[in-house]
């Protein structure tokens, strides 16, 4: 009888883990795998190591009764690793398109970006752009020139840095709260806690 209510209880527990796939995207050195870093262990590195090919992390958020892990995948910005984000578009439901904000040619290559994540399956897929660095003071792309390309193609835009955690936190948890709310088949409960939590850390 313990036996079949401990089972009982690992079910129900279990029941209320929900994953969700998130990637970056963007050229080399424009900041994603920092971004992910100061949201996910809240550190900055300064000195530039690239990301060879992928590297994964999970995120668990505690949401109410729910457990949620944010799985996620920040691509190499290399040419030289196309065949390996290649491998990751089509079952990804989030996306941060990340460009740097002292680096003209960043940001013009945006819709490069997206025809690559169309052209290898992506679908769906929620896109927030980050403009990262805005610490820095050289800009080569006004904020009205970000918000605006983003608003033009129906994405969010943040103005982020990975060194001070300028907005950080609120883009993550905008992007979550949003891709629960158009994944199919997401618990009420859970898509508006998500969003709550949102509210709370724009609103810190
Ligand atoms: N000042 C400043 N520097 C940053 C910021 N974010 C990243 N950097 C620096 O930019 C460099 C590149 O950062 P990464 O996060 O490794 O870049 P990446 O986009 O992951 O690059 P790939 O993995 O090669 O695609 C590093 O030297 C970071 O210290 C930021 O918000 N402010
Ligand atoms: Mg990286």
């Amino acid at each position: 009888m313990r036996a079949v209510r401990a089972a009982g209880s690992r079910k129900s527990s279990r029941s209320r883990v929900f994953r969700i796939k998130v990637i970056s995207m963007g050229e080399t050195a424009v900041g994603k795998s920092c971004l992910i870093k100061r949201y996910c262990e809240e550190k900055f590195i300064q000195k530039y190591i690239p990301t060879i090919g992928v590297d994964y992390g999970v995120k668990p958020i505690k949401l109410g009764e729910y457990d949620l892990r944010v799985n996620l995948w920040d691509m190499a910005g290399s040419q030289d690793y196309i065949e390996v984000r290649n491998e990751f578009y089509k079952d990804s439901q989030g996306c941060i398109l990340v460009y740097d904000v002292t680096s003209r040619a960043t940001f013009e290559s945006l819709p490069a970006w997206l025809n690559e994540c169309k052209e290898n399956g992506a679908e769906n897929m929620v896109i927030f752009v980050a403009a990262t660095k805005c610490d820095l003071l050289n800009r080569k792309v006004t904020e009205k020139e970000g918000r605006d390309w983003a608003q033009s193609q129906g994405f969010m835009y943040f103005e982020v840095s990975a060194l001070n955690s300028q907005n950080v936190k609120p883009l993550f948890t905008a992007l979550f709260a949003r891709m629960l709310s158009t994944i199919p088949g997401v618990p009420q409960e859970l898509a508006a806690a998500a969003v709550q939590l949102a509210k709370e850390t724009r609103d810190d």
